[in-house]
């Protein structure tokens, strides 16, 4: 064993402050200690490595060029069966942020109220110090941690094993909270497993694409290729309460009020189910529940739909005609869903339309949640925060039993609650309950619902460890340790895109200054924290790779088929699942193609809740609606990244703007480009108007994508995904008044 870490096992249980010498990054990436690989061979030489973007959940193949092993530039790549060789403006400069400043190259540690450089000993040892001293005095789960959708899955499985089965905490949430826990939720409900079944063929495949709040030009820019690759002449129908890019590329765009999806898709199931166009044999032989389900829509009629919805009623007739007299109808659905007050009943009444129409298995069908990071799916599955690890109940004791065993250790370790959901987490820090936070490759300061709320919650922490490539994100700026981290690109592993394709990243450019992978910042703090056995099998990504493959065997997420890296690496990703023995098809694979669902019966469920009004409905004094979103393809969520490229930043407004429609602005007498106030209950801000007819009268738009934007919005949340209700907030818009927003 190396004198480095047997120091370090030694130190564990006193703690690294003993050390002699500091422990520098050098020696952390030694690969025999620590387990780094060194670029592979093959990367060596001046050649190129194909690799999957680091920024959506489209998951392109991008092909870098590398010179001594250090990549130099990119090009998408042609041959990757996601992208065929097309890429968006993110993927083109997937590079420049990693030489971008504001880079985290050393550990700080807040002294004085200052953020001071520290070295990796004494900052893993302040965590490490802190983190133990408030379990001691509050229990274990005093202490828990926000992570992610944009790390690789390899270091997700990392941080949520050592987070609950090292580190003794019990709760620990991601980002994904905010985007997908609705559809999680509502596959598993529904399919019995948390199993998107899409694949992106059936983009190509299908006669009617409906997509459902989701902007597919702007969010997925290179699945709108796919879309636009369809040689069926399909209808490709928007549902979206704004006009958005997709909707004026879309051959049928349905304009509903915000928040009245369920009772437009209620009312399309009963017209289906009055026409009696529905298909029997698949309902009676691989559904459960429809009866109920057809009961309960019954008083769902086209004029009820008309008056929730704003649409003619000969709108909603066109759009049961659409999907009754297509053979192949694929349901596509993102954010316009899953943020909702009412997100899951939403996905399952298209679910149910699927179901009740045959609409899954076969090739251009499906009811189909499109993912948003990178990892999200990985985070899905391997994060161990709302699932034991492999879509596992952490309630259930053989599950615990088997995790337990596959990883060789106490089932005691395994706590037998779940996690709390991302909201709970910031109650109980606010109840006192939760003391000490870790925060990883999330910036919540920015992207929270209700952020002032939010940042008050904050500051009540004794302890609050951030984890990310940037020290100036609004996050990273309230630490009292932060620890920097690479990026993509630097560092290997894989993630998991939409379609379930699991594909590879590479390292291929050195971190700078001191940042280390998450991996090996997980790696050391298990050293530090005294649980490093519990780890002595994760030596590096692909050897953790292959513990999920493990974790995975008998799971409908089964991946035992995939041998290693270089088959992902040859194969141009695959998607699970990938059972052992199986030979890995060349052609893209949907799940549910034999009607077998993953519940006890096999059979799939139809779930239906009466829709509710808005939490936060307008008012006189907030009369506007407010929505968010994606603004454009140029910027990831809150700019941590893409604002350190020129050419990204050049493709996006730099300042904050509302979209305004002309009947709105002119009432209030503003002039497009005009600075304004939105103010809602919770705080004002001021924005540019972009005055537009892609907003209705009485809606506002601002994107995400700028600070201010969460002072605004509503923290309400679905009541089974718990994810926040991002999408729509009470608002005024009114003529710049500076004593508004001093500063
Ligand atoms: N360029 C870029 N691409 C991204 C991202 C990014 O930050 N930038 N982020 C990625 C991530 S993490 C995600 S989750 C995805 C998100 O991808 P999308 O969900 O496609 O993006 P959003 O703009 O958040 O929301 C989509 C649409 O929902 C609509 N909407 C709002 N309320 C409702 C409603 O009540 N009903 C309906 N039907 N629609 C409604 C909005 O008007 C908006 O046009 O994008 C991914 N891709
Ligand atoms: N109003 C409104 N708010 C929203 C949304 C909306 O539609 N409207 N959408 C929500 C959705 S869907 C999402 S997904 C969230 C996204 O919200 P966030 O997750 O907060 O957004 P990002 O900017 O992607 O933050 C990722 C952070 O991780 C850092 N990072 C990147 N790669 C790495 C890495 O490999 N390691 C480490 N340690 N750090 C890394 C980045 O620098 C950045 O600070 O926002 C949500 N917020
Ligand atoms: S579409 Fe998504 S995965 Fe593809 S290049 Fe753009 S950001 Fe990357
Ligand atoms: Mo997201």
């Amino acid at each position: 064993m190396s004198k480095l870490l047997e120091r370090l096992r030694k130190a564990s249980g006193e703690l690294l402050v003993r050390h002699d010498g500091p422990l520098t990054r050098d020696l952390l990436l030694e690969p025999a200690r620590f387990g780094l690989g060194r670029l592979p061979k093959r990367l060596q030489a001046d050649q190129t490595a194909t690799m999957v973007c680091g920024f959506c959940s489209t998951g392109c193949g991008l092909e870098i060029l590398l010179r001594d092993g250090q990549a130099v530039g990119l090009a998408p790549a042609t041959e990757y069966p996601v992208n065929l060789g097309m890429a968006c403006p993110k993927g083109w400069e997937a590079l420049t942020p990693l030489r971008g400043p504001g880079r985290a190259t050393t550990p700080l540690v807040r002294k004085k109220g200052k953020l001071v450089p520290a070295s990796w000993d004494e900052a893993v040892v302040e965590m490490v110090d802190r983190f133990k001293a408030i379990q001691d005095k509050h229990g274990p789960a005093s202490v828990a941690w926000l992570g992610t959708g944009q790390m690789m899955t390899e270091e997700l499985a990392f941080l949520g094993s050592l987070g609950k089965f090292g580190m003794g905490m019990v709760h620990g949430d991601g980002n994904t909270r905010q985007c997908m826990a609705t559809a999680a939720v509502a596959y598993k409900q529904s399919f019995g497993f948390d199993a998107p079944p899409l694949t992106y063929a059936d983009f190509e495949e299908s006669d009617v694409i409906v997509l459902v709040g989701s902007n597919l030009c702007i969010a997925h820019p290179i699945l709108w290729e796919r879309v636009s690759r369809n040689r069926r002449n399909p209808k490709i129908v928007v549902i979206d309460p704004r006009r958005t890019e997709t909707a004026m590329a879309a051959t049928h765009h349905y304009q509903l009020a915000p928040k009245s999806d369920l009772v437009l898709f209620y009312a399309v199931a009963q017209l289906l189910i009055e026409r009696g166009q529905l298909d029997r044999e698949y309902i009676a032989a691989h559904t459960a529940g429809f009866e109920e389900f057809e009961k309960s829509v019954a008083g769902f009629s086209v004029e009820r739909a008309a008056q929730a919805t704003g649409l003619p009623k000969h709108g909603i007739e066109e759009l049961a005609n659409l999907i009754a007299d297509n053979e192949r109808v694929s349901f596509w659905w993102t954010m316009g869903v899953n943020q909702s007050h009412e997100g899951v009943r939403t996905a399952q009444a298209l679910i149910a339309l699927a179901l009740m129409t045959g609409n899954i298995g076969r090739p251009g069908t499906g009811a189909n949640s499109i993912t948003g990071q990178c990892n999200a799916m990985g985070s899905r599955l391997f994060s161990n925060t709302t699932n034991l690890l492999g879509g596992r109940d952490f309630t259930n004791a053989s599950d615990r039993a088997d995790v337990a065993g596959l990883l060789g250790f106490h089932p005691d370790r395994i706590p037998s609650v779940p996690s709390l959901a991302y909201d709970q987490i910031i109650e109980a820090i606010l109840g006192g309950k939760i003391k000490a936070l870790w925060i990883v490759a999330t910036n919540p300061a920015h992207s929270w619902i209700n952020q002032s709320h939010l940042k008050d919650v904050l500051s009540r922490l004794d302890c609050l460890v951030v984890q990310d490539m940037y020290q100036d994100t609004e996050t990273a700026e309230l630490a009292d340790i932060l620890l920097p981290a690479a990026g993509w690109g630097e560092k290997e592993g894989t993630f998991i895109n939409s379609e379930r394709r699991i594909g590879l990243a590479h390292r291929v450019s050195r971190a700078p200054g001191e940042a280390l992978a998450d991996f090996y910042i997980f790696q050391l703090i298990a050293e530090a924290w005294g649980c490093g056995d519990l780890f002595r099998e994760w030596t590096s990504p692909e050897a953790v790779f292959q513990i999920l493959k493990r974790l995975s065997r008998g799971r409908p997420c089964d991946i035992t088929g995939i041998t290693d890296y270089e088959m992902i690496d040859r194969s141009g990703g695959i998607q699970w699942p990938l059972p052992e023995g199986v030979p890995p098809q060349a052609v893209e694979r949907r799940l549910f193609e034999d009607g077998r669902y993953f519940t006890s019966d096999g059979r799939a469920k139809f779930f239906f809740a009466e829709p509710r009004p808005l939490p936060e409905p307008t008012s006189e004094r907030f009369p506007l609606l407010l929505l968010s979103g994606r603004g454009s393809s140029s910027q990831w969520h809150t700019q941590t990244r893409t604002k350190r490229s020129a050419v990204l930043q050049r493709l996006s407004p730099s300042e904050a703007y509302v979209e305004i429609s002309p009947v709105d602005a002119r009432s209030l007498g503003i002039e497009p480009d005009e600075r304004v106030n939105v103010s809602s209950q919770r705080g004002a801000v001021v924005a540019r108007a972009f005055v537009t007819n892609g907003v209705k009268p009485g809606q506002v738009f601002i994107p995400m994508h700028y600070e201010t934007m969460n002072q605004l919005t509503f923290a309400a949340f679905d009541p089974y995904s718990r994810q926040p209700a991002y999408k729509a907030c009470a608002v005024r818009v009114s003529k710049l008044d500076p004593s508004l927003t001093p500063g």
